[in-house]
């Protein structure tokens, strides 16, 4: 075994980084650790996540690799999941730095607010609305994106179509979003969930 992962089950975060390396046949040992657990706190207070949060990824040589699409850029070097043309590489950069600094401060922060407990007094009805509107826009932005091509960058699957993956195929369930009113993505979304290899959020390894 030579890849350990820190990963949180119901996060997306980890969750892009479990699929990437399913549909890359990667083997690697999985330490889950759950939000609101004494297991997380231990971790925390054995200073075991460089930038305190998960996923990490830890190498063979003990190196620990902490940010989700970092980590997902790392496992797809010199493979055709990071594109090589520069053009289309800073795309697909550009998608997932999107992805950090708008999609999941909005799409998973509203599927946050609803789901844990720790959470509850920030989901007041307000929050709640305005994180609404703004992940329509948000999704909007995307399905006009997918609207005439498959992927997010390029004319291949690319870690971009990963990272944002992640949150988008549960902002419906989880966070409450119109899904209905984006077609393109559920087209996008569909071509993903049909790639071998593929892995749900709570296909945890064992
Ligand atoms: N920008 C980071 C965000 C990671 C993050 O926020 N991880 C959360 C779960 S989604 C976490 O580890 N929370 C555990 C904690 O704060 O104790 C990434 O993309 O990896």
């Amino acid at each position: 075994m030579t890849l350990k992962l820190y990963s949180m089950p119901s996060s997306g975060n980890s969750y892009k980084v479990r699929l990437l390396l399913a549909l890359m046949e990667t083997p690697y040992q999985h330490i889950g650790l759950e939000y609101e657990t004494e297991a997380i706190a231990q971790a925390h207070a054995d200073a075991v996540f460089p930038l305190g949060k998960m996923p990490v990824l830890e190498l063979e040589d003990g190196t620990r690799l902490p940010e989700s699409n970092a980590i997902l850029c790392y496992l797809a070097d010199r493979s055709e999941w990071l594109p090589r043309d520069p053009v289309t590489r800073a795309q697909a950069l550009g998608w997932m730095f999107w992805e950090q600094n708008q999609h999941e401060g909005v799409i998973a922060v509203r599927a946050a607010l609803l789901k844990y407990a720790s959470r509850a007094h920030l989901a007041t009805p307000e929050r709640l609305a305005e994180l609404l509107d703004r992940g329509h826009e948000l999704l909007a932005l995307m399905n006009s994106h997918l609207e005439d091509r498959k992927w997010m960058a390029g004319d291949r699957i690319s870690v971009a179509d990963i990272s944002l993956y992640a949150y988008t195929h549960t902002a419906g369930t989880y966070g409450g979003f119109d899904m209905s009113q984006f077609p393109a993505i559920d087209e996008w979304l569909g071509r993903i969930r049909g790639l071998p290899g593929y892995v749900e959020l709570d296909d945890i390894p064992a």
